[in-house]
């Protein structure tokens, strides 16, 4: 046997970690964990240092059990899908076992299982059940579906093949409620989210010939369309579609005025390598950065949209 899964039975009580501004993969790992340690008579709880998540995920399995505060007592915690250790958003001194699959995973665990060839850290998941003859129930089906689909931008990514599909036909035979997952993960929006998208279409400037699309959202915009951080990524990621668009790229000003820069790639431009070189980091065609407080918007802009137009 697996020496996490070793060292998962050891263990009294178990906090699963979702990452900050958790989306479906992050819940839908550390949703799948939470039953399976439901299912060994564990103690466990769920932690997530974001208190607003965004309310069209709060449909998987024991989300109601997700504590911005950290549990005290645990002798493990398990982070899922993050990539830095400042992604859990929480300092602790108990054993951490990671696992993700971001290229950019700075192995900070205790124990790392951490594999990039995975579209979805509910597939690394998987395989850690499977190569341990772990059985997967409908309620883990369903969460490990959530992080499959929404990873794989709706089975639309470039690394999507048959044996991901396979897969999917597993999860599904289980009992993933796939209509679920697709209703809110696909289509649900908040009134928010709604009238952000108007703004954002509204503001989005086109550089290189068209090859870049770029949003730039203030914390005026948020508070009056009433919407949250992630709600900006549809926008930012529709903008791919676009005919001439290569590379899409987010400035949100958060409320302490700092700036979180969204990166979104789909053609050869690594967007991970410019987010590294602010300190962030993610996949080659999805990553992520935060300037600290007191950089201005067009400044930020202009520097990043250098950078991005020298990989082109
Ligand atoms: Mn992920």
């Amino acid at each position: 046997m697996n020496e996490i899964v070793t060292r998962i039975e050891q263990a009294k009580h178990v906090v699963v970690i979702s990452h900050l501004n958790p989306d479906a993969d992050s819940l839908g790992s550390a949703s799948a964990l939470y039953t399976h340690m439901l299912r060994l008579h564990k103690k466990v709880s769920w932690f997530c240092a974001t208190k607003n998540i965004n309310p069209k995920l709060l449909f998987l399995p024991w989300s109601e059990k997700i504590r911005s505060s950290f549990p005290s007592s645990v002798d493990l915690a398990i982070s899922l899908d993050c990539g830095s250790r400042d992604r859990l958003g929480i300092d602790f001194e108990c054993d951490l076992i990671n696992i993700d699959h971001h290229a950019s995973n700075e192995n900070f665990g205790k124990y790392n299982l951490v594999d990039f060839k995975c579209i979805s850290t509910t597939e690394v998941l998987y395989n850690l059940f499977k190569e341990n003859t772990i059985r997967i129930n409908p309620k883990m089906a369903t969460a490990m579906y959530a992080g499959l689909l929404d990873d794989s931008g709706g089975f639309l990514d470039e690394k999507v093949d048959g044996t991901l599909f396979a897969l999917v036909k597993e999860l599904i035979d289980i009992g993933a409620d796939y209509k679920l997952c697709n209703r809110y993960i696909m289509k649900y929006q908040s009134l928010g989210a709604f009238r952000l998208k108007a703004i954002m279409h509204k503001n989005m400037m086109l550089f290189c010939d068209g090859r870049i699309a770029v949003f730039c959202v203030t914390n005026e915009d948020m508070q009056t369309s009433g919407a949250i951080g992630s709600d900006c990524e549809s926008t930012l990621e529709e903008a791919l579609w676009l005919p001439t668009v290569e590379v899409s790229l987010l400035l949100k000003q958060n409320r302490d005025l700092s700036i979180k820069c969204s990166l979104r790639s789909s053609s050869k431009v690594d967007v991970n390598a410019i987010a590294s070189t602010f300190l962030g980091g993610g996949h080659a065609n999805r990553a992520g950065f935060t300037l600290e407080s007191g950089t201005a918007l067009e400044s930020a802009k202009e520097k990043i949209l250098k950078l991005v137009c020298k990989e082109l």
